[in-house]
């Protein structure tokens, strides 16, 4: 850590400036600093002419706790190089890298800020209908590459080893599935759902489906993962659509990364009952929803499928039987981190604000609860789950609790 220091605007400025041709040695830059982010001190540098880059910098703790929790600076490496990896297989939806020091932390990349958060507009009540083609896509494409179809077993085995990844791993082995089902300190309950959240701490049945996904994490290495692929990851308009924030990358069940985004888009149906006031827009915010979740598990089962068909170079994995076996594995996992996403993000230290930002208490807990009902229930049925169509009636039929 020698070379380490936190980067202040003018570090920035510095570094943006050495590690690309954006801008010259005589612009006048700006450097603003702008993370609002869990982890990361982020820098947006602009010239005058308008032309921006973005600065990344891991600090040596967790920027949401303090100090008090410190966390290795090499998860900048594991973003840098998964984002890389993940761009050259998938360069239309991954944010671009131009430049990474490990003695510093610290990346430079493009600057997205033509585009929106995903998650700010979702709680917004907008709607981007090439979302999940194109989240299916990535996925797809970013998993299928780095997996057993395509690498042999000395290029996986050297590539597991290089995104071990066990601090951040380790957030989110407690965060998602150890936090939320007991009394930790952790934790962050509304009062108004306190009653709910202990019930997850005496739920044997829930609990040991969650040890089963929380054992599969950490013992299933089958693709390099984004590790995070929640809505605040994402970048979007109504072209475009580029993943970001890939710190959490490791080699771990398909199934986490596609059932991040399916819990997210839960999230956000579930915050639409009090986040939005009007009937008839709340309707098609949660039809535009499902209809999301169907087209990015369609798209990403027919072009993993494709991919299987065509372009595995281990010949014991172009069995076709075990082709589908192994999608309908990936469906009942997703469908099971979806639900670990939809409780940890309601009782966990993490929440997010498609339910935070709902302003009635009472309108909020009810939102919560559902999500609570639902992560259950997804957690539970996971196997019985065959279809996305099953999944989108279980929740269709949910009674508001
Ligand atoms: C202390 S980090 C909390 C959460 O933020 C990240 O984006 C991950 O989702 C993590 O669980
Ligand atoms: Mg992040």
């Amino acid at each position: 850590m020698s070379d380490y220091q936190t980067f202040t605007a003018d570090d920035a400025r510095q570094f943006a400036l050495s590690h690309s041709d954006t801008f010259r040695d005589s612009d006048k830059l700006e450097a603003e600093e702008f993370g609002d982010g869990n982890l990361n001190l982020v820098f947006r540098v602009k010239n005058q002419q308008g032309r921006s880059l973005i600065v990344k910098q891991a600090l040596p703790y967790a920027r949401c706790v303090g100090e008090s929790w410190p966390l290795t600076i090499d998860r900048a490496r594991i973003e840098a190089e998964v984002l890389l990896r993940h761009g050259r297989i998938c360069p239309e939806h991954t944010v671009q890298v131009l430049h990474y020091d490990a003695a510093k932390a610290a990346i430079l990349m493009e600057d997205l800020g033509q585009l929106t958060i995903l998650r700010s507009e979702l709680v917004a009540g907008k709607q981007f209908p090439r979302l999940a083609s194109q989240m299916a896509q990535y996925l797809a494409h970013t998993l299928f590459h780095t997996s057993d179809f395509v690498l042999n077993g000395l290029q996986k085995k050297t590539e597991v080893a290089r995104f071990l990844n066990p601090e951040l791993c380790l957030i989110t082995e407690d965060l998602f599935f150890t936090d939320p089902y007991c009394n930790h300190e952790r934790n962050n309950i509304h009062q108004a759902i306190l009653p709910q959240a202990r019930e997850l701490w005496h739920d044997e049945a829930l609990q040991a489906e969650v040890a089963r996904l929380k054992a599969d994490f950490l013992s299933k290495p089958q693709a390099l993962l984004h590790g995070d692929v929640h809505s605040g990851s994402i970048f979007i308009d109504a072209q475009q659509c580029k993943v970001i924030d890939a710190e959490f990358g490791f080699y771990g069940p398909i199934g986490f990364d596609v059932g991040s985004l399916i819990g997210n888009l839960l999230l956000n149906y579930a915050g639409q009952f009090g986040l939005q006031e009007d009937t008839t827009a709340l309707e098609q915010q949660h039809r535009y929803l499902l209809e999301q979740i169907e087209t990015l598990w369609q798209g990403f089962a027919s072009e993993f499928s494709q991919l299987m068909q065509t372009q595995s170079k281990e010949s014991s994995f172009a069995n076709s039987s075990y082709q589908h076996f192994f999608l309908q594995q990936v469906l009942a996992d997703s469908i099971g981190y979806a639900g670990c996403e939809l409780i940890r993000r309601t009782v966990g230290l993490a929440h997010v604000a498609d339910l935070e930002q709902i302003r009635n208490e009472q309108l909020r807990a009810r939102s919560e609860r559902l999500a609570l009902m639902l992560g259950r229930q997804l957690i539970m049925q996971r196997h019985s789950l065959t279809t996305i169509q099953q999944l989108l009636t279980l929740v269709q039929h949910q009674e508001l609790p």
